[in-house]
């Protein structure tokens, strides 16, 4: 039986809107293969701009060890960065939106020009590059107990969900990116540090990879864009009253706060 894109992005959409765990796809279809796992992220994408959201920017994911050791998953992800996801400055994350978050910290690269793949090196990624600034990403599978295949975490977005974006930043090669540190807090607690070599050596690199990805299916990072390398640490829970830090060098601090609501 051929898998249909349009159902399951619907029930993954239904998953986020009523803020449900679902059971995971794989769990229900035989063989999801990586091609149809894009397909329905594409499908679930275009539900939500056709809700009147636009696009932000893309991700990677699981593009550091500590990723993949902690959702046991060994390969790198790439997804989409909603509008809507982008929290304002000093806004509170609502939990009441959200069903199990977690948060993390991501370089974050803002583009001046597109790039499209294939080909692309991170030379060229840093010759397109505004800025690149410190971010935390908050991720909500929407599977059960935050559990998930390659491919189901794919059809999910890749669990993309809100993103805070830091506003310091430094030129595209005012600082080595791999030495660039990052120590990640959890209310005053260091839960872990890394630098941006955690990255598949090069946070640039991945987002070259991104590029060539995008590139096989005729699209290309836009102009303007945010694009979230994957995080350098594993992911911690956001629970009401948490507080999480990530302090970057050259890149400053980025707080998120988790109220039960946004207010
Ligand atoms: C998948 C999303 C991974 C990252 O930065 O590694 C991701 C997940 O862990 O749920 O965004
Ligand atoms: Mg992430």
């Amino acid at each position: 039986m051929p898998i249909d894109h349009a159902q399951w992005a619907a029930y993954l959409l239904g998953g986020v809107d009523e803020r449900r765990e679902l059971q995971a796809i794989t769990k229900q279809v035989d063989d999801l293969s990586v091609d149809d796992a894009y397909a329905i992220q594409a499908a679930l994408l275009e539900l939500q701009l056709g809700r009147g959201d636009t696009l932000a920017g893309a991700k990677l994911g699981l593009t550091s060890v500590a990723k993949q050791e902690q959702m046991g998953v060994s390969e790198p992800v790439y997804g989409w960065v909603p509008s809507s996801s982008v929290l304002e400055p000093g806004r509170p994350v609502a939990l009441d939106e959200l069903i199990h978050p977690r948060c993390e910290p991501e370089f974050v690269f803002v583009l001046a020009d597109a790039v499209a793949g294939p080909g692309v090196t991170a030379g060229d990624v840093l010759d397109a590059t505004e800025k690149i600034v410190g971010g935390i990403e908050v991720i909500d599978s929407r599977y059960e107990a935050f559990s998930f295949t390659l491919t189901d975490v794919i059809a999910d977005n890749t669990s993309a969900a809100r993103v805070a974006i830091g506003s310091d930043g430094i030129a595209p090669r005012e600082a080595d990116l791999t030495t660039l540190g990052c120590v990640f807090e959890i209310d005053g607690e260091v839960t872990g540090t890394a630098t941006g070599a955690a990255l598949l050596g090069d946070p640039a690199e991945c987002v070259a990879m991104l590029a060539n990805h995008l590139g096989k299916h005729g699209q290309q990072l836009e102009a303007g864009w945010i694009v979230m390398a994957g995080a350098a640490t594993d992911a911690r829970p956001l629970a009401p009253g948490t507080i999480a830090t990530a302090r970057y060098s050259h890149l400053g601090d980025v707080t998120v706060t988790a109220g039960s609501t946004g207010g």
